[in-house]
């Protein structure tokens, strides 16, 4: 096999695995639809990323740049597209962001041919970026907010000392970002999200203080707060609108998911809640609706999980953990929630406003105790037997 036959070999099965089919898997909960396979990992990453195609360079034709995996991307219907900028993470550990398209949002992903190259601007460099969250504001711009690492150089000799910000740039084609200053705060924010309204004539971001990198300390809890300069935007007078609870599902810490949904009956927010366990920490997906008038006041709160890691979901960089900060709602009410797996790859679940409108509306709450959990299902008891 010549050097070009094995290059056309690698290509072919290349574009063989990336127009693979996926399949709705059956028997679900009734409130979404998950599928088969994941719908990106770090096989679907372009083969210019990780070959040199020389052969003089190359003679043995490895991979010189390997990919980790790909996972918790912003989601957007852009240029009618189902699009995602995915937190693409290579073998060194550096995560970037990259654009990936398909045209029914669930199979036939594609990369964009390079990674997004994200602007320092006015900040210290980053050493890592990830988990954006991307809103199509009313201003016009489309925002990008992520998490931008850095080393706590308060802590010299400790390698894993880390410190969290908000980063936030904007774009109108998703290839030239115009990055913003970092948000300004108190503690550390990881996890914020920009409202796609105004509110009050401002900007509203749902935030995540914590006092440490990994710990929320005294924080903890999905924050809000409203800032006029998006370019030069602050955290003041932050509140806590949905905060953690005792033996919850959100008991160590929460964080907001993709920018919530507008709908008739209220605003619709997928988000992360984390509990510990003998094994570490589990992250699971959670819903819960605000009231139009008011993105801030709750106003339906199903209790324990929307969605979990499961089978070979569970299994990965990072086990246990689903996480989402993107989805895309479509004119016909259909929905397309991206979750990624054990920090390792993508997923799509799909779903309607009305399933979730639905769920959200008629799951109990959480009762806080085992005795309000049996009362509940007891009350579901008799109303089945009286049918
Ligand atoms: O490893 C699970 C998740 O941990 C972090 O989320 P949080 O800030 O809520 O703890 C993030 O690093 C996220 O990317 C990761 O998926």
């Amino acid at each position: 096999m010549t050097y070009n036959d094995k290059i056309a070999a690698l290509r072919e099965a290349h574009e063989a695995f990336l127009n693979h089919k996926n399949e709705p898997l059956e028997y679900g909960n009734g409130i979404y639809t998950k599928y088969k396979y994941p719908i990106l990992t770090a096989e679907h990453t372009p083969l210019e990323w990780r070959y040199d195609f020389n052969e003089q360079d190359n003679p043995y034709l490895m991979q010189r740049i390997m990919m980790n995996a790909v996972l918790n991307a912003g989601a957007i219907k852009f240029n009618g597209k189902y699009t995602v900028v995915a937190r693409v993470e290579g073998a060194d550990r550096k995560s970037f962001f990259a654009v990936a398209q398909s045209d029914n949002g669930i199979d036939g992903w594609r990369f964009w041919d390079e990674p997004i190259t994200m602007p320092d601007g006015n900040n210290a460099p980053a050493t890592n970026v990830y988990d954006m969250r991307l809103t199509r504001h009313e201003d016009g711009f489309i925002y990008g907010i992520f998490c931008v690492e850095r080393h706590d150089d308060t802590k010299p000799f400790d390698t894993s000392a880390a410190t969290a910000a908000a980063g936030i740039a904007r774009t109108k084609d998703l290839v030239h970002w115009e990055r913003l200053d970092d948000l300004k705060s108190l503690c550390q924010q990881r996890n914020v999200v920009l409202h796609p309204e105004f509110v009050d004539g401002k900007y509203a971001l749902y935030t995540r203080p914590q006092d440490g990198f990994i710990e929320t300390g005294k924080g903890g809890g999905i924050g809000w707060t409203l800032t006029e300069d998006i370019c030069h935007a602050e955290v003041r007078n932050e509140r806590i609108i949905f905060g953690r609870n005792y033996h919850t599902i959100y008991e160590v810490k929460n964080g907001e998911g993709p920018a919530p949904i507008k709908t008739e009956k209220g605003w619709l927010h997928l988000a992360h809640g984390v509990r510990n366990t003998a094994d570490g920490l589990r992250y699971v997906l959670y819903m819960y609706m605000t009231a139009l008038d008011d993105p801030t006041r709750i106003i339906a709160k199903p209790g324990g999980w929307f969605l979990i890691p499961e089978g070979y979901e569970y299994i990965g960089d990072v086990m246990n953990v689903a996480f989402a900060n993107g989805w895309i709602a479509d004119e016909d009410g259909k929905i397309f929630i991206y979750y990624a797996s054990a920090d390792t790859r993508l997923h799509v679940a799909t779903t309607t406003i009305d399933q979730l409108l639905d769920y959200c509306l008629h799951t109990p709450e959480d009762g806080l105790s085992t005795g309000a959990s049996v009362e509940t299902i007891k009350r579901l008891v008799a109303k089945n037997k009286a049918q």
